[in-house]
């Protein structure tokens, strides 16, 4: 069980006095002296035992699923790691999914996550705009396992086996038009599902919903994938299913979960922390450990679980990938 005592990820909204949070600046105070978020309950160890009941029941839930006949797929061997495989639990279990509240320990209440019907629009500066359901769009790509580090913001990080497919084949899927410059991934909000589910919502504080996006070169990378499965089996809702994004040089928060909209379009998105706070969190926010956050430092990271420190690598260790997908951006603040 990772309890942190310094909860960075937390700390920005506390601090973040943009508009938004202006108007609701009322109700936040009142729902931090009402004690219903940020604390000490949320946050408060559970027994083991609940976490180990927990996964059983989503053996349940995995059965289940439509695609669960899918998975395993085969392993990608191009992708190697240099360190040991997160134990599945503590990446289960241990999860930023804002949606279901601002702690890590949002892995049952994101169960109430209704996954089916799940269906994606795809929309914008494409050929054609479309919806498609998950179960067929998910039997159109080629699934292939991927084993990628995959490192937070807030300095803690993990290596995890995600299985799905990669996301330039979701862009071909999508016929772009020549002019599209970035991509731009939405994960459901009141208009999908009700506050009652994913009670997060109701914290209307926080722009939602969330939102984030990258640059069509950076859409086409080999590296960029999404992922509709986790550890072999179909993703558990926590981690985001049905389907998320994962860009594993980037800070994990640009890995956009549950997505029910793909928008293509020639504007830089704003995401979903840059406009919570937008001195902290940037568009690019490739990773780096000689540029530290504003409050702390990227130098290091945490694995879960294990707790052994590794140094921070730059790209997260992908240079070789991505690196120059940045050689004309030098202006730009590309690591944060
Ligand atoms: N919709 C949504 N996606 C999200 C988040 C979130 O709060 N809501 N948190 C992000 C952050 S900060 C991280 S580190 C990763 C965590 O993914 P994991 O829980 O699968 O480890 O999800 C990212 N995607
Ligand atoms: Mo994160």
């Amino acid at each position: 069980m990772q309890i942190r005592r310094r909860r960075g990820w937390e700390i920005p909204e506390r601090e973040a006095t943009p508009e938004a949070v202006h108007a609701d600046r009322r109700r936040l105070v009142k729902a931090i002296a009402a004690g219903s978020m940020l604390g000490a309950g949320a946050l408060a160890a559970r027994p083991a035992s609940a976490f180990l009941g927990f996964g059983g029941d989503r053996q349940v839930a995995a059965s289940n699923d439509p695609t669960a006949g899918l998975y395993p797929v085969k392993r990608n061997e191009r992708y190697a790691l240099d360190r040991p495989l997160t134990d599945e639990v503590q990446a289960t279990t241990y999860n930023n999914f804002y949606e279901f509240g601002s702690h890590k320990q949002i892995s049952r209440a994101a169960q109430r996550l209704p996954l089916r019907p799940w269906t994606v629009r795809i929309d914008g500066m494409v050929e054609e705009p479309r919806t498609v359901d998950f179960d067929t769009l998910i039997r159109a790509m080629p699934l292939e396992e991927r084993v990628y580090r995959m490192r937070c913001v807030e300095a803690w990080a993990m290596a995890v086996p995600w299985s799905g497919f990669q996301l330039s084949h979701l862009v071909a899927y999508a016929k772009p038009l020549s002019g599209a410059r970035y991509v731009v991934f939405t994960t459901f909000g009141s208009n999908e599902i009700s506050p009652g589910t994913a009670t997060g919502l109701r914290q209307s504080w926080y722009p939602w919903p969330y939102v984030d996006g990258c640059s069509m070169a950076e859409a086409n990378n080999e590296m960029s994938f999404i992922a509709t499965g986790l550890y072999g089996k179909p993703i558990p809702a926590q981690n985001g299913a049905p389907l998320r994004l994962v860009l594993p040089w980037k800070y994990g928060f640009k890995g956009v979960k549950s997505i029910v909209r793909v928008h293509f379009t020639d504007r830089r998105p704003i995401s979903f922390w840059e406009q919570v706070q937008g001195s902290e969190y940037g568009f690019w926010a490739n990773v780096n450990p000689a540029v530290p956050h504003p409050r702390w430092s990227q130098a290091n990271e945490r694995m879960l679980g294990s707790g052994e420190m590794r140094p921070t690598q730059i790209y997260n260790g992908y240079g070789e990938f991505v690196a120059g997908l940045y050689e004309d951006l030098k202006g730009e603040k590309l690591y944060m």
